[in-house]
């Protein structure tokens, strides 16, 4: 309160919406905080100030900031978030040491209430939440919130998106300094202008700096068969008058004579193409600028986890691929699991590792990054304190509310659904493949991973080990996985929640499942699945892989049974 020296300041809000039908828009009014309420109010030149409105402080759950990756549709351009009741009141200050002040002031003044665990660090916009896609705008949210945390307790949040530039990039300013963590962070100088590569991920983003810009390169494939190109960003003049900065193209040229040899602008000649790579990193020899900073075709996510910074704890258990250990990593609690050499298909993996890191969400357990510099390879996951969900169900047998098994089926569609969204096809859903968090939600994990498995006996739908038992009969048969055969596996994932983690079709043998499924046979209705609950696993179990619904659908179909 003492923060403001007129007793209050103006901002910028949006309009709460707290009907379906009310309009949204944006109002400048003057906010006051005083030991009880914020209250806003219209400010009319002559006359007294008219209250508009009136938030009860003892009701507010999470103050924080919100970070964007569009466009701030007002003139004021730094938002924060105050959630009260349910509804989200999103207000705009002029600067970021206004936002700052009341943030900070009105975190104090709260720190005391029922607050929430997690928040939305993005805004809830177009029917959806942007920082982890779900629809619900009561769904919990999606990353911690820490009421004593002075506004930003990661750098990394604090990059504000600014504006759309002409050239299509999207500019954003630090609001502080940042120390890098790693080799691959990029120090933050505040006030100075970064452009932002990608802001897919909630904790982190792809910038770059000014100078990094430059002779940023990537060797790529050519539209031509057979052939390369090395392209490389330059912000130097063309000499036909170009816009700058520009990418340029070289294609890399094989010379006509008895041995091969590579070259790019002149003729410098080398046997191989790395070596060539190697030679123009230090001299331009002919091209715009020397290849300064190599680009990989992700946008240079870090993937690679550096085995110094990883430290490895006790035994969790032992997975398909080998021991899952307990360990630290950047102060985190982390899974680490060690793959045994001779279970997993290495190098295709390492590549798919990179594909894997860019899918993100609240309901899929994160893989942080692959480390491949120790012999074996491992994996570095997010940790789920109340371990795999098959036996977390076994565990609380007799104990599970039907609002809890509807909420986990809830959890996994979300996830489900967001791998549908992404076209990534998981290939092994079952409870067994489901993890729990430390506040009982469930995520999905170890989605696409059955493609690096090189046990036969799993890879092959006629050997013991192939989990017939949840997958389609197109599946079976063909080997056809799509995201509707997942939705298969999901259905029968919903019968394992109901009965509680028992194993369907318990005393049957694969090929007397084929033949009972041949059959139009199903998996019996679980006691203690409503009749609701029991139409969508039939509707996932449709012989004809059109007549079963999207996740989409699904995730649809069970939040509004969770809503009744
Ligand atoms: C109003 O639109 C104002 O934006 C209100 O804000 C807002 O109330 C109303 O939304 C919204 O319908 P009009 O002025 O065009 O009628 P203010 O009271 O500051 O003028 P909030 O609750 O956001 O203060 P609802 O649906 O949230 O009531
Ligand atoms: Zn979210």
């Amino acid at each position: 309160r003492n923060n403001f020296p007129d007793g209050g300041g103006t901002m910028i809000k949006k309009s709460q919406q707290k009907k379906r039908t009310s309009p949204s828009n944006y109002k400048e009014r003057f906010f006051v905080l005083d030991t009880q309420d914020l209250k806003y109010s219209e400010r009319r030149p002559g006359k007294k100030p008219l209250i508009k409105g009136c938030i009860e402080l003892s009701r507010i759950k999470c103050v924080e900031i919100v970070c964007s990756d569009g466009p701030i549709p007002c003139s004021y351009k730094y938002p924060f978030q105050i959630f009260h009741d349910i509804h989200y009141l999103y207000v705009f200050a002029p600067d970021n040491d206004c936002r700052q002040r009341w943030v900070r002031a009105l975190k104090e003044e709260t720190k005391n209430n029922n607050l929430v665990s997690k928040y939305h660090p993005y805004f809830w916009m177009d029917g959806k939440w942007k920082c982890c896609q779900q629809t619900e705008k009561l769904a919990a949210g999606c990353h911690v919130y820490d009421p004593l945390s002075d506004v930003f307790n990661h750098a990394y949040l604090s990059c504000l998106w600014m504006e759309l530039l002409e050239s299509g990039q999207r500019k954003i300013i630090a609001l502080q300094n940042y120390i890098p963590l790693g080799d691959d962070d990029l120090p933050l100088h505040k006030d100075q202008e970064y452009i932002l590569i990608s802001s897919t991920h909630p904790d982190w983003w792809f910038i770059q700096n000014e100078q990094g810009y430059e002779g940023a390169f990537m060797v790529r494939d050519s539209r031509q068969a057979g052939v390369y190109t090395v392209s490389v960003f330059t912000k130097a003049p063309g000499s036909n008058g170009e816009k700058n900065p520009r990418v340029k193209h070289y294609q890399i040229r094989e010379s006509e004579t008895e041995e091969v040899a590579f070259y790019l602008a002149e003729k410098y000649l080398f046997s191989t193409i790395p070596e060539l790579i190697l030679y123009h990193q230090h001299n331009a020899a002919g091209l715009i600028t020397r290849l300064r900073h190599p680009v990989s075709k992700d946008g240079g996510y870090q993937w690679e986890v550096d085995p110094e910074e990883l430290i490895l704890g006790q035994e969790l258990g032992s997975g398909q691929f080998g021991l899952v250990l307990e360990g630290k990593w950047r102060d985190r609690k982390v899974a680490v699991k060690m793959i045994r050499e001779e279970c997993m298909s290495n190098e295709e993996f390492k590549e798919e590792a990179k594909v894997m890191m860019h899918l993100s969400h609240c309901k899929l357990v994160q893989l942080y990054g692959v480390c491949i510099q120790r012999s074996p390879m491992c994996l570095v996951f997010e940790f789920m304190e109340n371990g795999c969900l098959s036996d977390y169900l076994r565990a609380q047998k007799g104990c599970l509310s039907q609002e809890v098994m509807l909420g986990m089926c809830l959890d996994v569609s979300e996830g489900m659904a967001y791998l549908e969204s992404s076209n990534f096809i998981h290939r092994d859903l079952a409870a067994r493949n489901c993890l729990v968090s430390i506040n009982n939600e469930v995520k999905v994990s170890d989605f696409g991973m059955t493609r690096y498995v090189l046990d036969d006996q799993y890879t092959s739908s006629q050997c013991s080990k192939f989990p017939v038992k949840w997958s389609a009969p197109e599946v079976i048969k063909y080997c056809k996985f799509s995201s509707k055969s997942d939705v298969w596996s999901f259905g029968v994932f919903m019968w394992e929640v109901y009965n509680e983690g028992r194993l369907p079709y318990e005393n049957r043998s694969n090929a007397e499942v084929v033949e009972s499924l041949n059959a139009g046979l199903r998996l019996l209705k679980p006691r203690l699945a409503p009749d609701s609950v029991h139409l969508l696993m039939e509707w996932c179990w449709k012989e004809k892989q059109e007549d079963r619904p999207s996740f989409a659908v699904l995730l649809h179909e069970l939040a509004s049974l969770s809503d009744l």
